[in-house]
């Protein structure tokens, strides 16, 4: 007998967190379609959350622990898995010490059930010195400007634009993307209600992309400059008196600083640099500060740039000065359900934020907010020496694809004497590995996001059981418990991992003010799901274990399959800027430090090409291209490039050219489009599938090129470390 079920669950994937309804019959999924009565998201999706049973059937999905000898890999028992990483860790900590240990952290942590919660744990039980992570070629610029103004790194606020009347988008291309650091399903339907309302929304990006064609302007600007440019707006609504903190007047410090910083930056000074004529900066200004409600927004494009913590910072210091932080449709702070661990202050910066406080060992980054830039980890590894890394331990990453230099990353990998990694493929990176610890498919583990519903447009949640439990292995949040004691130097047989979630559980509960061993006694069961009712809780709905009638826990989502809504954003500033002022900081020092960098750029010339990077809606990252339905249609890798370009590179549509940088090569097929401005083109990331090794069946056949190979290391916003991926000078000749 058959038997079909149908289960209602979010898609993990991305900032959308849509609502999925899975039809499955005999452990097989046959169908997944919107969840129309999902209370966040309304029937919206896209096509990757339709493939999430393409992920979990994926012959090359890894199921079984992996360990390689030379270049012959075996399936294993977990026991001989982790006897294995304890000989592999242990053996570098005993030759070099504990200081030749480090972690990579990638992206889908922020996006797994187990990852996400218990990435803290794994980080505080190792003890590593340092780690890396995907942060710093991605949001690094605007954690650190959030650090200093509001207090907390992952204090990030959001634009409301489901109620805003006018829309500034810089960077970001939600058409592809769905939208980051700004969770909203629909993003584009979002953009078609404001000009139902009278509204308007603008573009600026080197790129006409799909968000530009829907939305009512596009303003090109050259890669980098987008810093320059905010000033100009500042100076503008400062010179015409345009003014008005609004509601937040009294809370914010800083205004006469920002007035001194954008003094010499006018629209004049900077309209060559970014290629935006004087009067449309003086346009824009006007248009943002008339707007009944109006909001700026940036992203990966002002984040993975030159002036990326400059252009970061100065996205919120133009809403505060028009008037639009705190209050709805402008820029506000999102109040999740589920409070978030990142949320809670840490320790290190209880006396204020201190950046540099060591420096990585061969070209000396300064730390900044704990970490160095990724491009450094090349280096820390292939250089001999006293605390030469000799040991990594990869969480849900791809650096060969995702980090810049990746072609010394991936030689430098190759190098290690101990490498283990916790992912479901055997890719470009993993490759590397002497052991893989697979993680579990998406539909085998529970789902409720973590960190995402910080910058939601509503304080919304949706609890996810396992559609395909697993109780035969260990799940990955007890992977990572488990290798944090072995980094540690712990004996594979002396790890408890239930005492170490206890433990873990114990500090987040004081954190809450409540009595530990009262709050333990509810639950017969550790894990993230505890964790997660925890958080429920004690956060603004919650029962606060009895304290509350009718307060929210897990239970509640349990019985609410469609998610559980509790309205739109409201202001909060005054209740959660941690800052040692009390105050929004609008003015660091720290990044003002940098403006005397930006002002030398404005006297640069760009008369050279420069790469830049793109997203499509069918891929994500690196790792979703071995989902044959995703694959389907013209070729995604290829180079765009302005008709004036090609021409005078004598490069023609549909032909191969050979694109170069100080860091590389390669050879892509090019498309000649006006959505490009002149001087920039465009190459997507996380393509290059073709590596020896890689056990990726449908990725190899659609292997594309790897644009981080171009991306020189040593690139970076130089006080966030962040990378500049963005407006790297290149030559385009024909292959
Ligand atoms: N040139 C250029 N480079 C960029 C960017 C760019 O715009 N341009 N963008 C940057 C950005 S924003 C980011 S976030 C990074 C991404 O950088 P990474 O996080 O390093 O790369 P991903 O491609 O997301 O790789 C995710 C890895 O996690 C594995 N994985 C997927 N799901 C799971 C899971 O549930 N559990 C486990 N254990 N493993 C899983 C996949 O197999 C893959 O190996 O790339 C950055 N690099
Ligand atoms: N389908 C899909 N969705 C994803 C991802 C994915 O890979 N695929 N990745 C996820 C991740 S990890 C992230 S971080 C988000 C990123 O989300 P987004 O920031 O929306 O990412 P992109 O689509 O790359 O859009 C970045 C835009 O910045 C522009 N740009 C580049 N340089 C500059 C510049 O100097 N100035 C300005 N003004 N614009 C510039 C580019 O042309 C591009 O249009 O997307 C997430 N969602
Ligand atoms: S937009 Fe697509 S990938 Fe993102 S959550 Fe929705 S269905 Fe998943
Ligand atoms: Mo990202």
């Amino acid at each position: 007998m058959t038997t079909s079920t149908v289960h209602y669950r979010t898609c993990p994937l991305c900032e959308a967190m849509c609502g999925l309804e899975i039809q499955v019959q005999d452990d097989e999924v046959r169908r997944i379609r919107a969840d129309r009565e999902d209370v966040w998201s309304r029937g919206f999706l896209c096509p990757k959350g339709t493939t999430l049973g393409h992920l979990h059937h994926d012959p090359d999905r890894l199921r079984e622990p992996m360990v390689r000898d030379g270049d012959r890999w075996s399936a294993v028992g977990w026991d001989a898995a982790f006897a294995r990483c304890e000989e592999l860790l242990h053996g570098v900590r005993d030759t070099a010490g504990p200081g030749a240990l480090t972690a990579y952290i990638g992206n889908p942590v922020a996006h797994n059930f187990s990852l996400g919660r218990y990435v803290g744990l794994f980080m505080g039980v190792a003890g590593f010195p340092m780690i890396y992570s995907a942060g710093t070629v991605d949001q690094w610029p605007k954690n650190v400007a959030c650090a200093l103004m509001y207090g907390n790194m992952w204090l990030i606020p959001a634009p409301d634009i489901a109620r805003t009347d006018y829309w500034l988008v810089m960077g970001g291309n939600p058409q592809a993307s769905q939208g980051s650091l700004l969770a909203c399903p629909d993003v584009l339907g979002e953009i078609d209600r404001i000009r139902e309302r009278g509204g308007k929304t603008v573009v600026i990006d080197p790129r006409r992309t799909g968000t530009a064609d829907r939305a009512d302007e596009w303003v090109p600007i050259v890669p980098g400059t987008d810093a320059a440019l905010l000033l100009a707006i500042a100076h503008v609504l400062f010179e015409d008196g345009l003014v008005d903190l609004g509601d937040v007047a009294e809370l914010v410090v800083g205004v006469d600083a920002v007035r001194a910083a954008c003094r010499d930056f006018t629209p004049e000074a900077v309209a060559e640099t970014c290629r935006i004529d004087a009067a449309t900066i003086r346009r824009l200004a006007h248009e943002l500060a008339g707007a009944r409600r109006a909001v700026v927004y940036g992203r990966i494009g002002l984040c993975n740039q030159e002036f990326g913590t400059l252009a970061s910072w100065l996205v919120d210091v133009v809403n505060v000065l028009t008037g639009n932080f705190d209050r709805p449709g402008g820029m506000m702070f999102g109040k999740p359900i589920a409070w978030p661990l990142a949320s809670l202050p840490n320790p290190q910066w209880a006396n204020g934020y201190q950046f540099g406080r060591w420096r990585s060992r061969v070209r000396g980054a300064p730390e900044v907010l704990g970490q160095v830039p990724v491009s450094c980890l090349a280096e820390e590894i292939a250089t001999p020496g006293e605390g030469q890394i000799r040991g990594l331990v990869t969480i849900a990453g791809n650096p060969v694809i995702s980090a810049p230099d990746a072609s010394r990353l991936d030689a430098a990998l190759g190098g290690l004497d101990a490498m283990i990694s916790v992912d479901n493929y055997l890719n470009e990176t993993t490759r590397h590995a002497h052991v893989i610890l697979p993680g579990l498919s998406a539909l085998e583990q529970p789902h409720y996001d973590e960190l995402i519903w910080s910058w939601a447009s509503r304080s919304a949640g949706n609890y996810s059981p396992a559609i395909f439990p697993r109780l035969d292995r260990p799940h990955e949040w007890e992977i990572l418990a488990r290798l944090g004691g072995l980094c540690a130097g712990m004996r594979n047989d002396d790890i408890d991992v239930g005492a170490l979630d206890d433990g873990f559980c114990t500090a987040l509960i004081e954190a809450t003010g409540l009595t530990p061993e009262v709050v333990l006694g509810h639950y017969d069961h550790g894990g993230p799901e505890r964790l997660l009712d925890l958080t429920i809780r004690t956060g603004p709905w919650g029962d606060r274990y009895g304290a509350v009638p009718d307060g929210l826990t897990l239970e509640s989502f349990r019985a609410e399959p469609h998610g559980i809504d509790r309205g739109p954003m409201v202001p909060r500033a005054r209740e959660v800027v941690c800052t040692r002022s009390g105050k929004i900081e609008l003015a660091p020092d720290y990044i003002l430090g940098d403006l005397p960098r930006l002002r030398s750029r404005l006297g640069r010339a760009s008369d050279g090409l420069v790469l830049i990077s793109r997203r499509h809606l069918r891929s994500n990252n690196s790792w979703m291209h071995n989902v044959q339905v995703l694959m389907k249609g013209k070729d995604r890798c290829t180079l765009l490039i302005h008709p004036d370009d090609a021409a005078r590179a004598g490069v023609a549509h549909g032909g191969v050219a050979r694109i170069s940088s100080e860091a590389g090569a390669l050879d892509v097929p090019v498309e000649v489009t006006d959505e490009m401005m002149p001087g920039v083109v465009s190459l997507p990331h996380g393509w290059g599938h073709d590596l020896d090794g890689v056990q990726l069946s449908v990725a190899r056949e659609h292997a594309g090129v790897n644009n981080n190979r171009l991306a020189p290391g040593h690139l970076v916003d130089e006080i966030s470390g962040n990378a500049v991926v963005n407006g790297i000078p290149v030559e385009v000749v024909p292959a």
